[in-house]
């Protein structure tokens, strides 16, 4: 099979842009070691001269090498980056707004509705990245016994920094300068046969990289030199979703509380959220130089996380995914159902919360407000187990977790960015 490669590739760590014959390789052989960026023990990177059969580089010491890197930035890509164009998405979200257990749950729902109702396939792009994810998927939906309750905080350990093989970032040397990449979880989505793209010669499949940051990197108070590359990402994102976290917010959780009597006992109050958001924007706007009243591009999607907890604030809005049939025997977003419910969460939220609408909506020139539960089910509290604070452990029955709408932000995004990989009906 002959390989299509794209005209240019963006590199998901340091989003230089370059041609795929650019790619730097990296060696096999155990000797060949050391690189300016990444240091003494990491293979030599170098630029190809002679290749195999099968199109695979050969490094100086004769082995056949397998993996490519960037030229600027030196850190390995997967190869499918030279075939696929990506698509950047960042998440962003106050520590504990639940970005975390909504990753695990879209991600493990994408992989299942993808190939039933879209006729596309979901796959790791980079599995050895990718892995947290996928522990985030078997801690929600793979625990060996169904009906033996867990520990909700044990499920998913809080986001940490941190440069080991499953963690957030890559260090690497420019000189005597230190930066921190951040690492996207990438997951290659492709047409399926039988999909209306697949008959037209262009390849439609895209890479989406998903920017997870741990919280604390968005506190515009902590000394985190490495803050702003660590979320550089926010510039190069198409769409940007930002989990909102309602019961962390004393207007907000008031009101649950007025309408449904106590809630659950892990509720913490921080720092207001929109400081978080506040300070994505401030990062955009500084680094696009642009003056501080322009309105970002990009889309930003503002899901209010932990539905399971406040939906009886707003009954009227319908669990049941906004995806319909299409005559084409395929399914696609309804778009009218997507804005009703924004429209309906934006109100409510403006009622509560003025502050998130306000400072979303001056950051950005398209918001849509969005639910979302990972869980679905609320936890509940054991008297019978406490926590770290000696307070009654929140638990919940494995087999009573179904997430809600955690799709349908990335429906959404793929359907406008994703050039007809979804369909999407309008009204
Ligand atoms: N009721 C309810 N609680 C949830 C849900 N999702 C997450 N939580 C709770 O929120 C806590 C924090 O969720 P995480 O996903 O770890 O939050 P995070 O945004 O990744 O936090 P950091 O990693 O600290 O940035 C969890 O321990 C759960 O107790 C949900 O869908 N419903
Ligand atoms: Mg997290
Ligand atoms: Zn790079």
């Amino acid at each position: 099979m002959t390989l299509t490669l794209q005209k240019s590739v963006v590199c998901p760590y340091c989003w230089e842009g370059w041609e795929p014959e650019d790619a730097v390789w990296v060696s096999r052989h155990r000797d060949l070691r050391g690189d300016p960026r990444l240091g003494v023990d990491a293979p030599l990177r170098f630029l190809p001269t002679r290749f195999n059969a099968r199109g695979l580089a050969i490094d100086a010491r004769d082995q056949v090498c397998t993996e490519i890197a960037c030229p600027r930035c030196h850190l390995a890509l997967p190869r499918a980056f030279l075939e696929f164009k990506s698509l950047f998405v960042s998440i962003v979200g106050a520590p504990g707004s639940g970005k975390s257990f909504f990753l695990g749950a879209a991600v493990n729902q994408l992989r299942n509705i993808l190939a039933r109702q879209f006729n596309l396939s979901f796959q790791d792009a980079d599995p050895e990245r990718n892995i947290t994810v996928t522990d985030y998927e078997n801690a929600l939906f793979q625990q060996p016994n169904l009906d033996k309750p867990v520990e909700v905080a044990n499920l998913i350990r809080k986001t940490q920094f941190g440069d080991g093989a499953g963690d957030t970032f890559y260090s690497v040397r420019y000189g005597t300068h230190e930066r921190r990449q951040p690492r996207p979880f990438s997951f290659l989505i492709d047409t399926l046969p039988g999909h209306p793209s697949t008959e037209k010669a262009k390849r439609y499949g895209r890479i989406m990289c998903l920017y997870d940051n741990a919280g604390e990197s968005y506190l515009p108070t902590r000394q985190d030199l490495f803050a702003e590359d660590m979320t550089a990402h926010l510039i190069r994102s198409k769409f940007l979703l930002f989990l909102f976290d309602p019961l962390q917010d004393m207007g907000f959780y008031r009101e649950v509380e007025r309408k449904s009597g106590r809630l659950e006992s892990g509720v913490r109050f921080q720092s207001a959220q929109y400081v978080v958001l506040n300070e994505a924007a401030r990062r955009v706007k500084q680094l696009l130089g642009g003056s501080p009243s322009t309105l970002h591009e990009a889309p930003l999607l503002v899901l209010v996380s932990k539905w399971d907890a406040w939906k009886g604030l707003l009954p009227e809005l319908s669990a049941i995914e906004p995806v319909r049939p299409a005559s084409s025997g395929l399914h696609g977003l309804d778009i009218p159902e997507v804005e009703r419910a924004s429209a309906m969460i934006r109100d409510l939220l403006n009622r509560l919360c003025p502050t998130i609408v306000q400072t979303a909506e001056s950051f950005c020139r398209e918001v849509r407000y969005m639910p979302v539960t990972a869980l679905g089910t609320s936890p509940r509290p054991d008297p019978a187990r406490t926590d770290s604070r000696g307070m009654a452990a929140e638990v919940i029955v494995p087999r009573d977790i179904h997430p809600r709408w955690v799709t349908v932000p990335f429906l959404y995004g793929i359907g406008r960015f994703g050039s007809g990989l979804v369909p999407v009906f309008k009204r």
